[in-house]
């Protein structure tokens, strides 16, 4: 039990630098667009979803994140009961890596969106979903290959695949209900 409990813990402390940006360019979106207003093939390339301000704040919420859960790392650790190590600790390449990353995912799932049609607000069954945890995953994959190797192992990789969309849909439904979001997703 308790090593099913430190895997869990585990694998969402590793993801929290990916699941929080997305809902603070909730809270901070607004202003200028990334595309400028551009379109492609008559539609815009990403739409007024995806801003730069957006961006900004989510990419450094999500390393700030990072930061406040290196030092309350052993905090947690011990009020769980799992060991050392157990809560994996973030170095700077791979907290920007997980934060810019889960951004960059979102934004493309925007791109393709805006390209089968869909448009601003419109919803996209898994890929709303999953966006972000490939584009975290990526770019973290990129900028610190070791890290994100050994701390993904497969059965993380597993209950993040799985825990990933429940926790998403609560939070946008949540999002939806406080007002905070157009859509519930
Ligand atoms: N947001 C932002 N910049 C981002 C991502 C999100 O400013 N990079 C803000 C926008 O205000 C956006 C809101 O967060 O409207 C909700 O994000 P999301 O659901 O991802 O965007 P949508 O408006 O639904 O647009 P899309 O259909 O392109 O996903
Ligand atoms: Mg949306
Ligand atoms: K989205």
């Amino acid at each position: 039990m308790a090593g099913l409990v430190g895997l869990v813990a585990g694998a969402l402390w590793a993801m929290l630098p990916a699941y929080v940006p997305n809902n603070a360019a909730v809270l901070a979106g607004g202003g200028a667009p990334i595309d400028g207003g551009r379109t492609w093939g008559g539609r815009r390339v990403l739409g007024d979803g995806k801003t730069w301000r957006g961006t900004a704040v989510g990419t450094l919420v999500g390393v700030a994140v990072a930061l406040v859960l290196d030092a309350a790392n052993p905090t947690v650790a011990d009020a769980l009961g799992v060991d050392a190590g157990v809560l994996p600790l973030f170095p700077l390449p791979a907290a920007f890596g997980l934060a810019l990353g889960a951004m960059l995912g979102d934004i493309g799932a925007s791109f393709l969106k805006r390209r089968s049609g869909r448009e601003r607000g419109a919803s996209f069954p898994v890929l709303d979903q999953l966006d972000f945890v490939v584009g975290a995953l990526g770019l973290s994959l990129v900028l610190a290959p070791g890290w994100t190797l050994a701390t993904f192992t497969p059965e993380r990789l597993l209950v993040v695949l799985v825990a990933t969309p429940v926790l998403h849909v609560v939070t946008n439904v949540i999002a939806y209900l406080i007002g905070a979001k157009n859509e519930p997703w």
